[in-house]
């Protein structure tokens, strides 16, 4: 065991009118609630003087070269000797004497503890309106909801968490999504994950900030998009699929089809089978996300991600799609011959030669989507090819 209890870890990218007090509020607690600490600095290649003044505050520096708040924190926690973690900002706008309540929460067996935010204080000016209202609470909801976690403050930047929840993570992300796959990855974990109200305070004026409300939301929602896809995509794809399949069987098949007195056409057929071709492309959609995901280490190996590992097998696949496209091609003709029959007498294509025509280019298209996909599947099982 190590002797150092908890190690706070600062990621730093020119800070120098705030670190110093950063690093002694943080020795102050240490101080005050007897816990055996270290403050580790990682200096992110500022051009300030951040590092000379975190090292005369007694902080350890580390100087990290990759830029990105991701590459810093995780460098910082590497390089961390204590059984509990806990990061912060050197902006000085999280408040360092609230340490305690989060060492209290892991030691009671937490296994990441998120800062609150909004549960807590927030002084006038902390945050812009635009982050209070709509930015945090929106991305917070959509977490919640697509990864079953209850927290209030997903963009928090103050947290908790102890060396064995920190390993299981297996956190990749260098930019600042890194603060979204810690909790997506803790909650698709169900870890034990617990949460303290905490104060935010604004950052000194002049600072240049480095988040962009717009660009950096974006980059979140997108990350949070990507960690889900089974759900996400699969799932919706998957529905979609088999509604459009069975609305357009239903059309074809029937006389006269009447939905709440309204009679509904071919031409609906042909909305419906477009709807299914969507809902297939966003379940391969979904499997190559999940592909990727667990093969980057974003995500852990799932029911997909084996089955395609151990069943996915390109030419069975092809030779399915090609009999579906060649299938389609071949009523493709036939229908071509028929209109060939009534060619310039328009009022004389029956209904059966339309039907036929909304199939046959349906299945055309079932097999070429099928075909391709299936390449591309096969792509990812590239590299064991060539090795
Ligand atoms: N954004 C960013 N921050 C870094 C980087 N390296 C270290 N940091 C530090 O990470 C912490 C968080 O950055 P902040 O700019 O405070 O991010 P924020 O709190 O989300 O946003 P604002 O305070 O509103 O700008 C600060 O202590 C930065 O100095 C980096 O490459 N990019
Ligand atoms: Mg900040």
């Amino acid at each position: 065991m190590s002797a150092i209890e908890l190690s706070v870890v600062i990621p730093c990218l020119n800070e120098e009118r705030t670190i110093g007090v950063c690093v002694k509020k943080c020795l102050d607690v240490f101080h005050d609630h007897k816990i055996q600490g270290e403050v580790v600095v990682v200096d992110n290649g500022s051009t300030d003087r951040s590092a000379e003044i975190a090292r005369q505050a007694k902080a350890r520096v580390i100087a990290h070269d990759i830029r990105g708040y991701g590459a810093a924190l995780m460098r910082g926690i590497t390089e961390a000797k204590g059984n509990y973690l806990l990061m912060a900002d050197a902006d000085n706008t999280y408040d360092f004497y609230d340490i305690p309540k989060f060492v209290g929460l892991l030691k009671s067996g937490a296994d990441l503890v998120m800062g609150s935010r909004l549960r807590g204080k927030i002084s006038p000016k902390a945050m812009p309106w635009l982050h209070r209202w709509v930015g945090t609470p929106v991305l917070t909801a959509i977490l919640n909801l697509f990864f079953g976690s209850k927290i209030s403050d997903v963009n928090c930047g103050m947290r908790g968490f102890t060396r064995a929840t920190i390993t299981r993570l297996n956190l990749k992300c260098r930019g600042m999504e890194f603060a979204s796959e810690m909790v997506v990855k803790a909650a698709q974990r169900r870890m034990n994950i617990k949460e303290t109200p905490i104060n935010y305070y604004p950052g000194l004026p002049g600072r240049t900030p480095n988040l962009h409300t717009f660009r950096d939301g974006w980059r979140h929602l997108r990350f949070m998009l990507m960690m889900g896809p089974k759900y996400l995509f699969m799932l919706p794809g998957a529905l979609l699929f088999v509604f459009g399949l069975l609305f357009s069987g239903w059309l074809l098949l029937t006389e006269r089809a009447m939905i709440f007195n309204i009679p509904l056409g071919l031409s609906t057929a042909i909305f419906a089978n477009a709807l299914a071709l969507t809902g297939l492309q966003v379940v391969f959609f979904g499997v190559y996300a999940i592909i990727f995901n667990t093969s980057t280490g974003l995500q852990e190996e799932d029911s997909v991600s084996r089955w395609a590992k151990k069943y996915f097998n390109l030419e069975a696949w092809l030779l399915a799609g090609s009999v579906i496209l060649f299938g389609g091609l071949i009523s493709g003709a036939v229908t071509a011959g028929l209109l060939y029959q009534v060619s310039g007498h328009m009022s004389e294509i029956s209904i059966p030669v339309t039907k036929l025509a909304i199939i046959s280019i349906f299945l055309f298209l079932l097999g070429i989507q099928i075909v391709f996909s299936s390449f591309y599947l096969s792509l990812f099982n590239l590299n064991k090819t060539l090795e």
